[in-house]
């Protein structure tokens, strides 16, 4: 009976996955560069004399000799300072803006889930997750809409994974959401780069050949809410009708090499960050984090491997692995 309504439900498993994955079928310091100037009577500021002098009336007409040792000393401290570690941190809000109830529904490998973990992890928002069956959509019959991710806050309900994002942030930053700077351009663009780009090479990549498929839908069934015998007709089933609609799909995005196109995309992220830490400049901004999200669940899949071994994405990736850190999650 369950395998007989398992099975029944494939059709409806290759319209899910369909839609699924895009809705179409993720040296110094300056501070010490500037002390060390100053150590060494500067080189280009007109206070150079005056600071030799300072010396010199301190040391007795020594100064030079004060100062090549005070340099000497910085010079040990910076490069102590350019070898320690960066450290990236979470940026939680203010305790009394923290939502009390946060329930995210999700397929735990869907891009645009991963959008909205991203942002809570980083924040360190606690959340329930309740993981979806792809095939009955059991767990949202209440709701009106049919797609994830579905956040719940505080009994609200929040659909579609940028405007979720949206709103939260001006729940959580209240003044930065208010104030607008030339940046917000910035992130907005890269924001909808993202979702009007980015997500759409992960499929054709997941799932280019049987091999990957069937690595993708693996990861897809032991992570996702599937009963026993879903499991396996979904992972079979599923990454034979996926290998079919990412060839659909490369031609629907113009897409020729799915491998070239997501490093190309890897790159073109890389380039906007032009030398930053984070698009964001010191920490992560929504872009940082939506880029991220999208591409975690296939970070370690044989694409997202292979796109960190050919790109210069990976530097970016792992220090938005430090700053997001450990998942917010409750754990039922
Ligand atoms: N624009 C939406 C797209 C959400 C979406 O397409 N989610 C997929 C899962 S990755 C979905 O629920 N597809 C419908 C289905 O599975 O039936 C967002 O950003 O949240």
């Amino acid at each position: 009976m369950r395998r007989a309504s398992t099975l029944a439900s494939l059709p409806r498993l290759s319209r899910s996955l369909s839609t699924a994955h895009g809705g179409a079928a993720s040296t110094l310091a300056p501070a010490t560069y500037g002390l060390l100037q100053v150590a060494l009577y500067g080189t280009t500021s007109t206070g150079s004399q005056a600071r030799r002098r300072w010396l010199d009336s301190f040391s007795g007409g020594s100064g030079r000799k004060l100062a090549i040792g005070v340099a000497g000393t910085l010079a040990s401290v910076a490069v102590a300072t350019s070898l320690a570690p960066e450290v990236y941190a979470k940026e939680p809000p203010p305790a009394a803006l923290v939502p009390k109830e946060v329930v995210l529904y999700q397929y735990e490998a869907c891009p645009f889930c991963n959008k909205v973990k991203a942002f809570l992890d980083y924040h360190d928002i606690p959340y329930k997750v309740v993981e979806v069956n792809p095939l009955s959509k059991k767990e949202i019959k209440w709701s009106e809409y049919k797609k994830v991710p579905i956040l719940m806050v505080d009994g609200e309900q929040l659909v579609d994974s940028s405007a979720i994002i949206d709103q939260l942030n001006s729940k959580i930053v209240p003044e930065r959401a208010a104030a607008s700077s030339p940046d917000d351009d910035e992130e907005k663009k890269w924001r909808q780069w993202v979702d009007n780009h980015l997500v759409h090479m992960l499929s054709p990549n997941i799932y280019r050949n049987t091999l990957e498929a069937l690595e993708s839908f693996d990861y897809i069934t032991s992570n996702g809410n599937f009963s026993y015998t879903e499991k396996i007709s979904v992972k079979y089933a599923g990454a034979a009708a996926m290998y079919f609609v990412s060839k659909k799909l490369k031609k629907k995005y113009n897409i020729t090499d799915e491998r070239a196109s997501l490093y190309e995309a890897a790159e073109t992220w890389v380039d906007a960050l032009n030398g930053r830490d984070f698009l964001g400049g010191s920490k992560p901004n929504l872009a940082d984090l939506a880029v991220f999200g999208v591409l975690r669940p296939i970070r370690y899949l044989r694409s997202g491997k292979d796109m960190v071994e050919h790109t210069r994405i990976g530097e970016w990736y792992s220090r938005m692995e430090q700053a997001v850190g450990e998942p917010a999650r409750i754990k039922a």
